[in-house]
């Protein structure tokens, strides 16, 4: 019985074993197909709908490359006129410049020198210098003369180095005019000397992409958010989102002004709050 036993079992053992092959390899074969179709299916549908609602960064990577911009960039005039200032280190104006309203794009750079091609580290003669492109129907080129003013003292020794020194350089004689009046009436209430120098406005060259919008650069998740939209540096350079989060983040404009347009820059609400924080706490 047990010899007899043990055949049984041996020969039940070898048969049945091609069947469960075969048996084996069809439920492998159905389990990868029903799989593959459930995650091309209902869990990418359930995936692409969490990513939409929890608005993280896997919804800024879906909106990278596909030509949606912050509605206050689509809302950017086409006529604009520009303002090339030099006032010191340029980190700072950017985000000074950048949340007036009317000021539709800042990039910073160095001008005013020979030197070709400069270079942050190189720079021969030229100084640190901002360019501001405004709506000239939202503010004014005197309005943005204030601010120079505001923004630094000229009649200080550290504004006269090359690098740091003080100039607007005009784009016309308009511009020329507006400036030397400026200079003027700032000169009168300072009651000294006003290093501020007043030159044509010759060639501007854009400084390295890490200067470019520095303070912003700083916050990781703004950053992140904003560069989905525009990928390329240049773009982002030309954002106004990017120039009011830029100025907002360290604490320039008012709150008001930042509640107005804070749902125009195209922010997650997580974002949204970080730079409410930090305008906060930085607010000047
Ligand atoms: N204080 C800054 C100046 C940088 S600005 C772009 C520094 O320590 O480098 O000149």
């Amino acid at each position: 019985m047990n010899q007899a036993n043990r055949t049984n079992r041996a020969t039940r053992r070898v048969r049945p074993g091609v069947g469960w092959g075969i048996v084996a390899a069809l439920s492998l074969l159905l389990i990868v197909a029903t799989s593959w179709a459930f995650v091309r299916g209902p869990l990418s549908g359930w995936l692409s709908h969490y990513a939409a609602a929890s608005d993280t960064t896997d919804d800024n990577a879906a909106r990278e490359g596909n030509g949606e911009v912050p509605p206050i960039d689509a809302a950017a005039p086409e006529k604009t006129e520009t303002a090339t200032f030099a006032l010191g280190c340029f980190w700072h104006p950017d985000s000074q410049f950048g949340v007036l309203p009317g000021v539709v794009r800042t990039r910073v750079g160095y001008a005013g020198g020979t030197k070709v091609d400069p270079t942050y580290h190189d720079l021969g003669n030229h100084a640190e210098t901002i360019q501001i492109d405004f709506d000239p129907e939202k503010i004014t080129y005197e309005q943005l003369l204030d601010s120079f003013f505001t923004l630094h003292n000229p009649c200080t020794r550290s504004f006269s180095s090359l690098q740091y020194r003080s100039a607007i350089f005009v784009h016309g004689d308009e511009q020329r005019k507006a400036a030397e009046a400026a200079k003027e009436k700032y000169a009168a209430k300072e009651g000294r000397t006003v290093l501020t120098a007043i030159l044509p406005a010759g060639k501007f060259y854009l400084a390295e992409d890490y200067h470019q919008k520095y303070l912003l650069k700083r916050k990781k998740k703004l950053y992140a958010e904003l560069a989905c939209y525009y990928p390329n540096e240049s773009d982002f350079i030309n954002s106004t989102a990017v120039a009011r989060a830029c100025g907002y983040i360290d604490g320039n404009g008012t709150a008001e002004a930042l509640e107005a347009e804070i749902d125009s820059l195209g922010l997650s609400d997580e974002a949204k709050e970080i730079l409410r924080g930090e305008h906060k706490a930085r607010t000047h």
